[in-house]
């Protein structure tokens, strides 16, 4: 059976609006990246060194799970096993696991009790191709290699999926073929993703899962870049330093600003989806002070604004340009819930906000934050919202969020004379 999951079995993804990524594996000893094994060329024997060095700090999942919480994520997804084919937990099909080398814990159980501990839903990232195996990089010149690869695919999931209790998402990765040139369904074909999808969510009823093995499934996951879907919910996947690399980092200079983090958040609720912040834990598996400051500061944001985001939805009006077009001196965008919307300003205007093409009579402005009402007047002919009595200097330094409440369902009018505004 490989039923999708029902709108109801979607909604706590849907309303959460923001969940942390945990990038954490051998890689991060190294301090260059998740794809260091591969963009060095790194021998497998040489790389498998690394995983008696592999001890982490014995409180790491607790760490990751309070940078969560601080951030006010509803979810978490943990890297399980990354492409370099070293697992977080306890394996019966692989020897290379946290495990069995280094401290000797299964890190992914640490993590999912912790993260349940605290009401976090449950995610995990898994992928499909492992570097170790020459039949991913030739499957026609090393058969059994490839049929290894893809039986412990199959066993491992299987293992995450019956050993750790409900898990609620299940992330792919790596379901591309190693010369980036098949498509969708051959991926799916290679990896015989249908029937594993289908043993996901026999054991696992109600799971979400991404669409990283060839096959659609729930949701898609764009990377670096905050869009909707046309058929699926997305959840935008972002790193907070440079997007070059998921894994820790040590020298990462260009981090998001809190203010580029929130309005991220904010374009994801205002396209209907999620928005899957990622942090690279240390060698030691503590989560950096760069990261922390910026989740805290989300979090901060977050705990005054939530009412914009959480379970918000997609709205008509206009305060924004689509992503990646020219933003025409507008303020910022508008999220929706029923008869309210949510101006979510960027760029404080001053005394007074203007909003244009509003086609639904305005029954009540304030700020979010504080509950402070203001005047406003909505003309009817000209379709201006014109709110007055605001502070000269921007209320939140990150964005301030004016609820507006309408009559109705606020509606976008279009402009059939494009003119008419000239004379008033
Ligand atoms: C993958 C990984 O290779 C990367 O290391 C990281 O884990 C990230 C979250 O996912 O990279 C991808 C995956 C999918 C696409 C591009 C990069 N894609 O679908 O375009």
């Amino acid at each position: 059976m490989n039923e999708k999951c029902s709108p109801e079995q979607m909604r706590w993804f849907n309303e959460a609006r923001l969940g942390i990524y945990v990038h954490y594996g051998l890689y991060s000893l190294l301090g260059r990246g998740e794809w260091t094994m591969y963009s060095e060329r790194i021998p497998a024997k040489e790389y498998a060194q690394l995983a008696d060095q592999f001890r982490p700090a014995p409180r790491c999942a607790e760490e990751w799970v309070e940078a969560a919480c601080a951030a006010g994520a509803k979810y978490m997804v943990l890297t399980t096993r990354h492409h370099e084919g070293f697992c977080l937990f306890d394996s019966k099909y692989s020897d290379f696991t946290s495990a069995r080398h280094g401290a000797k814990r299964d890190i992914v159980r640490e993590y999912v009790d912790a993260a349940r501990k605290a009401g976090l839903h449950v995610g995990l990232y898994y992928s499909l191709l492992d570097w170790r195996f020459p039949g991913y990089f030739e499957p026609e010149k090393y058969p059994d290699s490839y049929q290894a690869l893809v039986k412990q695919a199959h066993d491992q999931v299987r293992e995450l999926m019956t050993g750790y209790g409900r898990i609620e998402v299940l992330e792919y990765d790596g379901g591309w073929d190693a010369r980036l040139a098949g498509k969708r369904p051959e991926w799916s074909k290679f990896w015989r993703a249908r029937e594993l999808n289908a043993m996901v969510r026999e054991l696992q009823p109600g799971i979400i899962i991404n669409d990283r093995s060839g096959e659609d499934e729930d949701i898609e996951t764009p990377e670096q870049v905050i869009r909707g879907g046309k058929q699926r919910m997305t959840e935008s996947c972002m790193c907070i330093g440079d997007s070059c690399a998921w894994g820790y980092t040590r020298f990462n200079p260009n981090w998001k600003t809190p203010v580029q983090l929130v309005q991220n958040l904010i374009q994801a609720a205002q396209v209907g989806g999620n928005y899957l912040l990622n942090i690279g834990p240390m060698p030691n598996g503590s989560v950096r002070a760069e990261e922390q400051e910026r989740l805290q500061a989300i979090g901060n944001w977050l705990k005054r604004n939530e009412e914009a985001i959480r379970n918000s939805r997609r709205c008509a009006l206009i305060g924004a340009s689509e992503p990646g077009t020219v933003d025409l001196n507008l303020q910022g965008p508008w999220t929706q819930k029923g008869n309210v919307g949510y101006w979510c300003i960027y760029r404080w205007p001053g005394r007074q906000a203007t909003a244009i093409r509003i086609g639904t009579p305005v029954r009540r402005v304030s700020l979010l934050a504080t509950g402070e009402e203001f005047p406003f007047h909505w003309d009817e002919r000209t379709k201006r919202l014109v709110i007055s009595g605001l502070p000269a200097l921007p209320p939140d330094p990150c964005c301030s969020v004016l609820k507006v409440e309408f009559e109705a369902e606020p509606i976008r009018t279009e402009e059939e004379d494009l003119s008419a505004w000239l004379n008033g």
